[in-house]
């Protein structure tokens, strides 16, 4: 069960961000909406909330994901890949002080998103991408075993598709991962069981289960119908704005 979530307002800089789908630029004011109604969701599902103030030099830092992983009581720092983001874990750090114990930062050369893990369970899936480095997913594996996981790591640098790892797969609990085709039969996920994500929705791969609701975004019917069909108390939330930049539900985020 998650008690707490750090979350940060998209700032006015937020349609200067990086992105690399061709959906035109994003609506400020309707992002702001929501991630206004994706804090209320996350508090519906009994969380309370640490809002950290919108941060103008960071067009991206709404995605506070990519910052940091929360595990075992202990803040591992990452070091994102992308050049313009680097900052954003100086942003956020003080308040994980003041939360963790422990904190642990992924050290030059590596680069490590926050995106591109995924906590499954007692094993912990890696991407490696554009954005996450060998080196860094090896920092990232040797931190993830003191804490008695399983890290396991995939490449996706020839997925164009995605930019991270969660782009195209979730863990929703159960031993079960919702994924892309694409994703779908990699040998990293043998042992969990699949939902299939249509390539026409797979946006929709990117979900979040919080105490027991799963978070997915509104309008990919096939997979809402599936995940219902499945068992899940599913509640679809607008993610327009965002997907605009590439950023998904587990994106807004950490939960803890
Ligand atoms: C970026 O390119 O870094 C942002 N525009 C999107 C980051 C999305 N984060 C995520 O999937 N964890």
């Amino acid at each position: 069960m998650y008690e707490r979530a750090i979350v940060r307002p998209p700032g006015s800089t937020f349609p200067d961000g990086l992105t690399t789908i061709d959906l035109g630029r994003p609506d400020l004011a309707g992002a702001r909406r929501q991630h206004q109604a994706y804090c209320a969701a996350l508090e519906g599902c009994g969380l309370s909330l640490i809002r950290l103030p919108e941060d103008d030099r960071y067009p991206d830092s709404t995605f506070v994901e990519d910052t940091a992983l929360l595990v075992g009581g202990r803040a591992i720092l990452t070091r994102p890949g992308a050049p313009s983001r680097a900052g954003e874990v100086e942003s956020i750090r003080e308040t994980l002080c003041a939360l963790f114990e422990k904190l642990d930062p992924i050290e030059e050369p590596g680069t490590v998103d926050g995106g591109d893990i995924c906590e499954a369970g007692e094993r912990v899936l890696i991407g490696i991408s554009q954005r996450t480095n060998e080196e860094g997913a090896r920092q990232l594996a040797a931190l993830l075993a003191e804490e008695g996981l399983e890290p396991r790591s995939l490449d996706i640098r020839g997925r164009d598709e995605i930019l991270h790892l969660k782009s195209g797969l979730s863990y929703v609990g159960r031993g079960k991962i919702l994924a892309i085709e694409a994703l779908a039969g990699h040998p990293a996920l043998r042992d969990f069981e699949l939902l299939r994500v249509p390539a026409s929705e797979a946006y929709a791969a990117n979900a979040i289960l919080v105490n027991g609701r799963l978070l997915i975004p509104a309008g990919f019917l096939h997979t809402e119908s599936t995940l219902r069909y499945a068992g899940f108390d599913v509640l679809p939330l607008e993610m327009s704005e965002f997907r605009k930049m590439d950023g998904g539900l587990s994106c807004l985020s950490l939960r803890f």
